[in-house]
């Protein structure tokens, strides 16, 4: 299969390769899954049908309607787009082409922040699998599709068991035409702590290679020198390097100091001397008011040459208020989701902004009806993953108060639930500010949201004030994440730690003021590939050995999964979820043209050591498989 794969490799046939290749062409080594994986995939169902998945309710499956995938042809080409002007004119020409729009380009965010924010990540790669050609025939004018990067990776591995550079080169396929886009957290690559410099040059130049074409660069301390072997990485990819402030507090409120005008239009001009490509205003909180976009956008295209792109969340309500004034501005670029997965956390609707611009001479290039079949489509996969809805069912307004990101409300609260203060979710939201006081006003974005959060709910359950912290603060054991915050280990803040607090939090600890980077040592990848080799027993890509750097354990977890249960992204997202009912018969396709026929037929009384019997057909010919029951 190797071979086949290579000799049917572009590259190969057009005798374009050396000894590199092999090592530049890491997808050649995702073999075909292993032979018993009929038994393995029935293992799995039984296990989900009798103990539930995480986090889901253990109950009836729910009788879901078949989604409505909006009709395209297939061997009709697709129509070109930016990912074209890229390929053609190079990064500076697709740079100059945004510049000559006179209306405003839109990012689509759903498959990724979306989703992020609204369900908990948790979105499978089948379910954007069907709806990618869709999209990219029906909305070829899109100037991106945000669909990587940020927690989709980890979230990927830990929790749906699925390899996430699958899903970027599955979806690089089905939409060749537009470019795709991430959300690359500078040295903290896609993980909560920074990484060693080789690991973040590695994990973009394969992220480039697979298909990424915009990366969308921040710092969560907005701290520049953090960024900067981030962009170094993607410039030398030749793809787009969209670095990114991270908006936070109020411009418009004078008596919010720190983070003013100018505080953000020198950042800007610094990210440009840095090399963005296009500068992102990445409002994370959605806390970006209306006449506070228009005055920063203006300021902003006076400052810089590069393109401006806004990204912001709905969760106050006013988000397509905010996208008028900075698109009344002249900002080029805004990030929308589609209707039924926008507003709160996520971001405002592109159906909605359609009506709002409607007639204007900004309004943008796309087709109502695509958008709302499309929406029809995810109405319907929204449902399969009710249960990681955050609750929150109307506008926020508290969100000023607090600055929580919009893709943190919903994991703070079960943070908050699984250490048992669910029932003080109000003090804890309270908390969450005092703690960005207390820590001298941060920027608040992973991972530095995390660490506020940590500290709020570490001072709630403990009943501690800020003058506690600080008087007992020497007898105190703070979270990890705290003492690495003020250690230096996220990088610096602007305007520095407040003094006082470091002391308490660091006791004999010291804190560092350089790069990370410059004190962490070197992945060594070929020493990295040859032992995860030993451990996992078959050939390790570049990409399998990038995800063990990031994260060793929820790598090995995943492989050990893996190894029990074969290749379960290929299940519909309710049997993943909820198991088969009694009698139900379900169609799984192993590979293309290769379908199983499932019928789960009855399940055995428990027996004495815990087990049970499930009696399954498959492809109609009776099979068992022995499940722990966990209950
Ligand atoms: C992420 O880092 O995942 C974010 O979405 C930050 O806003
Ligand atoms: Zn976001």
């Amino acid at each position: 299969m190797f071979l086949e794969n290579v000799v049917k490799h572009q590259k190969f046939q057009k005798g374009e390769y050396d000894t590199s290749f092999i090592d530049q062409t890491p997808e050649l080594f995702i073999f075909p899954k292993r032979k018993d994986r009929g038994t393995k995939m029935l293992s799995y169902i039984g296990n989900v049908t009798i103990n539930g998945f995480p986090g889901v309710e253990k109950s009836k499956r729910p009788a879901f309607e078949a989604p409505r995938i909006p009709k395209v042809k297939h061997n009709e080409p697709y129509q070109q787009g930016t990912k074209q002007i890229l390929e053609e004119r190079g990064a500076e020409g697709l740079v100059k082409w945004i510049k000559e729009q006179q209306k405003v380009l839109l990012t689509d965010t759903t498959f990724r922040d979306a989703h992020q924010s609204l369900l908990a990540t948790r979105v499978r790669t089948t379910d954007l699998k069907h709806i990618a050609e869709p999209t990219a025939k029906l909305l070829p004018n899109m100037f991106s599709y945000e669909m990587w990067g940020g927690a989709t990776f980890d979230v990927a591995y830990r929790f749906l068991k699925e390899d996430p550079w699958e899903r970027l080169l599955t979806l690089r396929e089905q939409m060749p035409n537009v470019l795709l886009q991430m959300l690359l957290r500078a040295s903290n690559a896609v993980g909560y702590k920074n990484y060693p410099d080789n690991v973040i040059r590695e994990f973009v130049e394969k992220s480039a290679y697979a298909g990424i074409d915009v990366f969308r660069i921040f710092d969560s301390l907005n701290w520049v020198k953090g960024m900067e072997v981030a962009i170094d990485a993607v410039r030398q990819t030749g793809k787009i390097a969209e670095a990114a402030l991270c908006y936070t507090g109020d411009i418009s409120n004078p008596l919010k100091t720190k983070y003013d005008l100018n505080y953000y239009k020198s950042l800007a001009r610094e990210l440009e001397q840095q090399g963005a490509h296009i500068l992102a205003i990445k409002d994370m909180a959605g806390l970006l008011k209306p006449q506070s976009a228009y005055a920063l956008i203006s300021e902003l295209k006076e400052t810089i040459d590069i393109p401006v792109h806004l990204h912001t969340h709905d969760t106050s309500g006013n988000g397509i208020f905010t996208y008028a004034k900075a698109i009344e501005a002249g900002v080029d670029i805004v990030d929308v989701a589609l209707s039924s997965m926008a507003g709160l956390t996520s971001q405002p609707s592109a159906n909605s902004l359609y009506y709002a611009l409607e007639g204007t001479e900004r309004m943008p290039d796309m087709n109502i009806q695509a958008l709302e079949q499309l929406a029809h489509y995810w109405e319907d996969i929204r449902k399969y993953y009710h249960d990681f809805e955050s609750g929150m069912v109307a506008p926020h307004t508290e969100v000023y108060e607090h600055e929580m990101p919009g893709g943190q409300y919903s994991n703070l609260q079960q943070q908050a639930k699984g250490v048992g203060l669910g029932d003080k979710w109000d003090e804890v939201k309270t908390m969450y500010s005092r703690v960005n006081e207390m820590f001298g006003d941060i920027v608040k974005v992973t991972p530095s949201s995390k660490v506020v959060g940590d500290m709020a709910l570490y001072m709630v359950q403990n009943k501690l004030s800020e003058e506690d912290v600080l008087t007992k603060g020497l007898s105190l054991d703070f979270p990890d994440s705290v003492v690495e915050l003020f250690e230096g280990y996220l990088g610096q803040p602007y305007g520095g730690f407040p003094e006082q607090l470091q002391k308490v939090i660091l006791k004999d600890k010291k804190a560092i003021t350089v790069r990370p980077g410059e004190l962490l040592e070197d992945v060594d990848f070929p020493a990295l590939k040859e032992k995860l080799f030993k451990e996992i027993g078959r050939q390790v890509t570049s990409f399998d050995a990038i995800a063990y750097a990031l994260y060793p354990k929820v790598y090995m977890d995943y492989i050990k999964t893996h190894q029990q249960f074969g290749d379960i992204s290929v299940l519909d997202t309710p049997t993943f979820l909820y198991g088969m009912e009694l009698g139900g018969e379900i169609e799984v396709e192993i590979e293309t043209g290769k379908t199983l026929i499932v019928k789960l037929v009855s399940i055995g009384e428990p027996q004495p050591d815990g087990t049970r019997v499930v009696y399954f057909e498959l492809n109609g010919q009776q099979r068992e498989v022995i499940i722990k029951d966990e209950s």
